[in-house]
């Protein structure tokens, strides 16, 4: 996947700072996704106030992570992370229909942020290996993915564990970003 990696980014977004948000309701497969790839060195830290954001630095551009969910009073900093946003990178555990509707409402109030306005979304129905996944269609209406207006975005389903689908699903991305409207 590093190579497969550098191949579809390598040309992206010239020499422009750009961050890509990988996010997510605790265990969808974020951190899995992440070392998956194998773009660098993942860096943990640990803002003051007290959530875990994992980045890799790749070239130009930054990967950052973390859990969407829980405390609300520490959400007000998540917007440090939101300038130069170009995507965002959505994964959800389809096995996990109970919180389903938990990943739907995060997913409708962070792409409320201004700053993310412009943002491509790159959807992840992620554990596709487990007995009982929902579907990329399924996955699409828990997520109420038709209220998206004015927004470029795709849908792919993803073993992390297996690592299939995140190709494809970076394939879509790269070229939607390259094209030049994301
Ligand atoms: P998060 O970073 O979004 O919180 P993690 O999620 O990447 O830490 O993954 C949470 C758990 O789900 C991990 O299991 C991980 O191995 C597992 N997982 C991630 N992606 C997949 C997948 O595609 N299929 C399956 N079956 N499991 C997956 P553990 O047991 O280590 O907590
Ligand atoms: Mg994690």
């Amino acid at each position: 996947m590093g190579i497969l990696f550098t191949k579809l980014f390598s040309s992206l977004l010239g020499n422009k700072e750009a961050r890509i948000l990988v996010l997510g309701l605790d265990n969808a497969g974020k951190t899995t996704i992440l070392y998956r790839l194998q773009m660098g060195e993942v860096v943990s830290t640990i803002p003051t106030i007290g959530f875990n954001v994992e980045t890799v630095q790749y070239n130009n551009i930054k990967f950052q992570v973390w859990d969407l969910g829980g405390q609300t009073s520490i959400r007000p900093y998540w917007r440090c992370y939101f300038p130069n946003t170009q995507a965002i990178i959505y994964v959800v555990d389809s096995s996990d229909t109970d919180r389903l509707v938990i990943a739907k409402e995060e997913f409708h109030a962070i792409l409320e942020e201004e700053e993310l306005r412009g943002a491509v979304v790159l959807i992840f129905a992620n554990k596709q290996d487990l007995p009982g996944a929902l579907d990329a269609a399924a996955v699409t209406e828990g997520l109420e993915l038709h209220k998206l207006k004015s927004r470029q975005w795709a849908i792919f389903k993803t073993s992390a564990i297996k690592g299939e689908g995140l190709f494809e699903g970076l394939d879509w991305l790269s070229n939607t970003l390259k094209s030049g409207s994301g």
